[in-house]
Formats: structure tokens, sequence, C-alpha cells
């Protein structure tokens, strides 16, 4: 069978589109190449004196491990270099990350988590990269401006992540499909290995830290009691899997179908809204979801139509097959 790389593939879709000057494919070129230097030093964070926290803390008032901080210098470094951005946004920079005069621009902006569940590296669970693009409408050559980045999740033009586990995986969408590549690590190369991925329109598999059930609110806690007993019988219950890993998580979800929830909680204010930021994590799957088939919501609305008001903003997630989610958007406006 012949083997299509990430590049040829996007060259592919690049000719389809009459419009195409090549800008996108040098930025996802420059995206993929940072996610592969990435992904060598995460599978060497075992062997050197890489992990371990830093010391500091992000904006998020979190700990910020080594291998995170390495992650954001990589893309900073790369994609601003990239020729094509007029600027970027990452959930570990407090704010917009300007592209430099010296270097050249264009009209894309990227956001993105460098590397999202980075709490579990020390135990050799999967991290990813999660990124979104948007395209600055009111671009004149010069930076972008924090408004002209807030922008909601459905103007997106691309998204996806790559995931660092037994091989690691890149899944993106701009807006034509969800593809999946693995890394050939003999030769370097992303190969497509996923085309066309769909989410199953019903799963048997729910995804939470039911840990915090005490600080939901009720729908989120009726939908999780109607999980262990759907049809009201005690007949077969939805499996519960929870790496704690989004990147993860999801990825399982995108396959196998079924809900993935980071609701709101009341544990502190700061988690009242979820703990998932909206720019950075729940846009993109947002938007790699719904090219799947699948749907993304906060129990009351879709994410993709969420109008940013500041970069680090958070939201309740429930993303998954089109049944499941359904389900949780009905419980809730029971409760409306
Ligand atoms: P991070 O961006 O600081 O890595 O945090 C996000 C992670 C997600 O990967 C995961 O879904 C979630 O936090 C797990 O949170 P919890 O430990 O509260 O279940
Ligand atoms: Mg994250």
């Amino acid at each position: 069978m012949p083997q299509v790389t990430v590049t040829e593939h996007l060259l592919l879709h690049q000719k389809q589109s009459p419009s195409a000057t090549g800008r996108f494919t040098m930025l996802l070129n420059e995206l993929i190449l940072a996610g592969k230097i990435i992904s060598r030093d995460v599978n060497k964070a075992g062997l050197v004196d890489i992990v371990g926290f830093t010391g500091t803390e992000n904006i998020q008032g979190e700990k910020v491990k080594k291998l995170d901080r390495f992650a954001n210098e990589v893309l900073i470094h790369r994609m601003e270099r990239a020729g094509v951005l007029c600027g970027m946004a990452s959930e570990e920079n407090a704010d917009l990350i300007p592209i430099r005069d010296k270097f050249p621009k264009g009209d894309y902006m990227l956001l993105f988590d460098p590397l999202d569940g980075s709490t579990n590296i020390d135990v050799n669970i999967n991290v990813g990269t999660i990124f979104s693009i948007l395209r600055n409408k009111n671009f004149d050559g010069s930076g972008a401006s924090l408004s002209d980045m807030l922008r909601p999740g459905v103007e997106q033009v691309a998204a996806g992540y790559i995931m660092y586990g037994s091989s690691t995986i890149l899944v993106y969408t701009t807006g034509n499909g969800v593809h999946g590549f693995t890394l050939d690590p003999s030769v370097g190369e992303f190969l497509l290995s996923h085309p066309n991925l769909t989410i199953p329109e019903k799963g048997k598999i729910y995804s939470v830290n039911e840990g915090y059930w005490n600080y939901w609110d009720k729908p989120t806690q009726e939908i999780v009691s109607w999980f262990k007993d759907p049809d009201g019988k005690r007949g077969a219950p939805y499996s519960l899997r929870y790496i704690g890993s989004l990147v993860a998580d999801f990825h399982r979800t995108l396959i196998y179908g079924g809900i993935f929830m980071y609701p709101a909680d009341n544990r502190d204010p700061a988690k009242s809204k979820g703990k998932l930021r909206l720019m950075y994590e729940a846009s993109p799957l947002a938007m790699l979801a719904e090219q799947a088939g699948g749907m993304a919501s906060t129990g009351k609305r879709r994410i993709l139509d969420i109008v940013p008001e500041d970069l680090h903003q958070r939201v309740p997630l429930f993303i998954g097959s089109r049944d499941e989610v359904q389900k949780i958007q009905e419980t809730y406006s029971k409760y409306a």
C-alpha cells in the first residue's frame, strides 16, 4: 500500500483549493517540525534531567514542569520564524505573543497548549500539544491585537493535536474531515494512518473525574448516574475510563465514541466555569469532534459559538458522540 506523508496529504488538499498560496502548508509544516522536536524530548524524558518542576507557576497558578516550558519555547521559536503568523497565544503565557519586527508576517494566528496533561509525564502517560489556527480579518501587515484573536471557535481554519504516547500521532482538521497520522521514527515522517476519522454516533464509555461528584451541579450528577444505569433496570452500564490527560481521553473518545466531560464545579471560584480553557483546549477539540460527526457543548450551548472574552477563559466541556452529548443537553434543559 502506498504510504502518504502528512506533507503529501497537505499539498493534495491545497491543490483542491484555487485560492491556496502554500502559506498554510508552510504553517502546518513548521508546526509538525516543532511537534517532532517535542516528541523526541518527551520520549527521552526519563533519561535526562528534564522531568520535574521548574519552580515557577504559569498564568493559571499551576506548577510548570520543565517539559512544558521546553515545548512552549520550541513552539514559539519555530513558529515566530514561519513567516505566516501575525500573533500567537499559549496556555503558558499570560499575554498575546507578538511576532517580532525582524520576522516576516502573515495573516494567520496560532493558539496552543504546548504540553497538555504534563502532570502525567513522570508516570509515562500520554501527553499532547493542542493547536488552533485562526485568520486575522484585520491583518494590515503588522501584528494582531487581542480583539483580533478573541474569535469564536467556529472561525477556526484548522485545529488538531499531536499526542506523544506509545506512538506519536498527529490528528488535524482543516474543515474537511479529520485525519490522523502516525510518526514513523525510522524515517521521521508522519504517515497517514487514520483517514477520515468519524466518532461513532453512540458510545459505551463515559470519562470524567468522578472524585469531584460532590462539587457538581444537579444535571451533571444526574447524567453520571444515568451512565451507570441507562435503561433503569440495572442492565448494561457504560464503562468509565479516565486518564486525566485531555488529549489521550479525547483521542480514545474520537476512536471508540462515548463522552468526555470536564464539568463546572464549585471547589473554588476559579473552577466555577470548569477547568479547561476555551481557546487552547475546548475550541480546537470541538472543531475536531464536529468534523468527525460528534458534538461539543458546555451542557447549555455549542462550544464553537462562544465568543471569548479573555485568552485564558475556562469553560465546562462535554464532548464526544452525538447521542451522549445530546443526552447531556436535554438533561441541562430540564433544569433550565
Ligand atoms: P493542564 O493544561 O495544566 O495540563 O491541565 C489540563 C489537564 C487535562 O489534560 C485533563 O483533562 C485535566 O487537566 C485533568 O484534570 P483533573 O486532574 O482535575 O481531573
Ligand atoms: Mg492544558
